[in-house]
């Protein structure tokens, strides 16, 4: 395990993650709590925005959930001499390439010590993947005991899975840094404007790197400026118009510079996608022009166009400007000539957020929120929402018996009941009115909810999701699926293909078959914001919206804080086309109460 001082967010949540590998090992119940927090405390690291060292210098390392005093004094313990005496201690005599090989979905701390210890020096320290894969190949594993043939094929499967993901950043990571470039570069007079370009711009769901663009009548100076930006780790180019640096987290920022009467070219023709271009410039070749970052020439003629705007780069084409996110390649061309583009959903049209998970104790066997619902109420208040749900996990099944998992939802009835009562009181106030008794169900591999009758019977209305089994056939998934989504008080199909970006592939399901009941039976289909999903995915959402399915933006917030993550929804939304007529939260209290009768 490397221990260096400018270790990422990344390398630290694996840090931690080996930390709570090596408790289990020790004992799994005598390190129950230690283990749950330390895998608690890696997932925050790797989700939080910001750097883990810069909070540290900052004296915020509280600020991050999920960190709590003993964390926070080996980590400061780490960024202060590169390495932990309690972390080197908890993981003494454990084979490093045991850490490595647990980044392989499906082998957990147990297993990845079994297989080292047992192959010995064939799997070795330098590319233990590699050496598990040749050996999963030549028949190996099955042949030790408790791994079966199975086994082997499911360990194959994960290598191609983690050798297939890719390098890319999540959407507020990349937004994030942007503002800061950004912020940057104004410090410089000659900076006349700036933007972000790219993927960013179009608000894909995860980025490759982030593109920036510079109005400027001295492209020198700029640049120059850009390279020196705080946070710049290496210079990776610098010309004449463009230059690139690596930022924390391994993220490549470009930037391109243009004198202000081309700044409009130059944002359209970074902004994408390629895909968009290379339709954009077919459909102007007809018209015999060439398209560049500089403007807009008449083919076989001198002289070149400049465009000091985008609007006006579009109109000369005969084209209504093309918001970014539909810049895809995807009939948006046609809809701009024929002045058909969608009057796309906004943030501000949001008048709800359709899936939080409160702190209220409903005894699941998944993760709780951190806020109190009423906590949630005062963020949803100065969001100027005019109703929430709340849609903790279902109780455990495991764990109690139907009657216990009645009693709970009664207790959660009543109390939501009584904050009901109370927020009537101070109806005049503008914000939350109602909120919603909801829960989001597990489906079963089997297709069965985990909530009996009585228990579906206290809720206002359900969601239901997948969290487990994820390989089903397609056939399979679909049916299970679909009998998940029959019960009348099933009203959210909540983060349909259950994919975790950069990390997880989405669940194998007949959209056709899934879409189809939606409508019939009116079941609303989510849109994840949680960053880490963004679920239903774009292209799913254009197509869900051509069928007149209707869609919700929850986002899954277990904290607050998480509530902000509703502009990246609204993105998702945008992307697939989506107008404020399609988004059942921009429908008042009024409407909505009427839509769940
Ligand atoms: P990313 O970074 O992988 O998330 O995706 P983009 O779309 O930001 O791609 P990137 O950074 O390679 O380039 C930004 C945009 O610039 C891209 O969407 C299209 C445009 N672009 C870049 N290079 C070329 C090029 O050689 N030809 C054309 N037509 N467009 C280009
Ligand atoms: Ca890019
Ligand atoms: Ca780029
Ligand atoms: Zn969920």
């Amino acid at each position: 395990m490397r221990m260096h001082k400018a270790m990422t967010n990344l390398e630290i949540a694996e840090l931690l993650r080996a930390v709570a590998a090596a408790y289990q090992l020790q004992s799994e119940s005598k390190n129950r709590f230690r283990i749950i927090a330390y895998q608690r405390a890696a997932d925050s690291v790797e989700h939080s925005s910001s750097e883990l060292k810069d909070l540290w210098d900052e004296g915020k390392l509280n600020e991050i959930a999920g960190i709590g005093p003993s964390i926070s004094k080996h980590l400061d313990e780490l960024f202060k001499k590169g390495s932990s005496s309690h972390f080197s201690q908890v993981m003494k005599g454990l084979p490093p390439q045991m850490f490595e090989l647990m980044i392989i979905p499906g082998i957990g701390a147990k297993t990845a010590y079994k297989l080292v210890t047992e192959f010995g020096s064939k799997i070795s320290e330098k590319n233990p993947i590699g050496d598990l894969e040749e050996l999963a190949k030549e028949g190996k594993i099955s042949t030790i005991e408790n791994f079966g043939q199975e086994s082997e094929k499911d360990i194959l499967r994960s290598i191609a899975e983690v050798k297939g993901r890719s390098k890319r950043h999540l959407l507020p990571y990349a937004d994030r840094i942007a503002d800061e470039v950004i912020e940057w570069l104004k410090k410089e007079n000659e900076v006349l404007k700036a933007d972000p370009l790219g993927s960013l711009r179009r608000c894909a769901s995860t980025v490759g790197d982030v593109d920036i663009a510079v109005a400027t009548k001295n492209p020198q100076k700029v640049l120059n400026h850009f390279t020196k930006f705080p946070k710049a780790q290496r210079i990776l180019e610098k010309g004449g118009a463009t230059s690139s640096i690596v930022v924390p987290s391994d993220m490549q920022v470009d930037l391109m510079v243009q004198p202000q009467d081309r700044y409009g070219a130059l944002l359209q023709h970074f902004t994408g996608s390629k895909h968009h271009n290379i339709a954009l410039r077919e459909f102007a070749l007809k018209k015999n022009y060439s398209l560049s970052e500089y403007g807009i020439r008449k083919r076989g003629a001198k002289g070149l166009k400049k465009f000091a705007t985008e609007e006006s780069f579009y109109n000369f084409l005969g084209l209504d400007w093309i918001p970014p996110e539909l810049r895809e390649d995807t009939g948006e061309i046609k809809a701009a000539l024929n002045h058909q583009l969608p009057k796309l959903v906004e943030v501000r049209e949001i008048k709800a957020d359709l899936q939080i998970h409160s702190s209220f104790d409903v005894e699941t066997s998944h993760d709780l929120g951190e806020s109190s619902m009423e906590e949630i109420v005062n963020k949803a208040n100065s969001m100027g929402y005019e109703y929430v749900a709340f849609t903790e996990h279902n109780p455990s099944h495991s764990r109690h018996s139907e009657g216990q998992i009645v009693d709970i939802l009664r207790r959660k009835k009543e109390a939501i009941a009584k904050l009901n009562e109370s927020i009537k009181g101070v109806k005049s106030i503008k914000g939350a009115k109602r909120v919603y008794n909801s829960l989001e169900i597990d489906i079963l591999p089997s297709g069965k909810l985990p909530v009996t009758e009585k228990g579906l019977e206290t809720l206002d209305f359900a969601l239901v999701s997948i969290h487990s089994s994820f390989r089903l056939s397609k056939s399979q998934m679909t049916k299970r699926v679909i009998s998940g989504l029959m019960h009348p008080k099933v009203k959210i199909f909540a983060h349909p293909t259950a994919r975790k970006l950069t990390q997880r592939e989405g669940i194998d399901l007949d959209w056709e078959k899934i879409f189809d009941f939606c409508i019939k039976h009116d079941i609303w289909v989510e849109i994840n914001c949680d960053p880490m999903r963004l679920d239903l995915p774009d292209f799913l959402v254009k197509e869900a919206v051509g069928l007149g399915i209707k869609l919700t933006l929850g986002t899954d917030s277990h904290h607050v804080d998480h509530m902000d993550n509703m502009e990246f929804g609204v993105s998702v939304a945008r992307r697939g086309w989506a107008e404020k007529k399609d988004i059942i939260n921009t429908r008042s209290l009024e409407e909505f109460e009427k839509m769940i009768k």
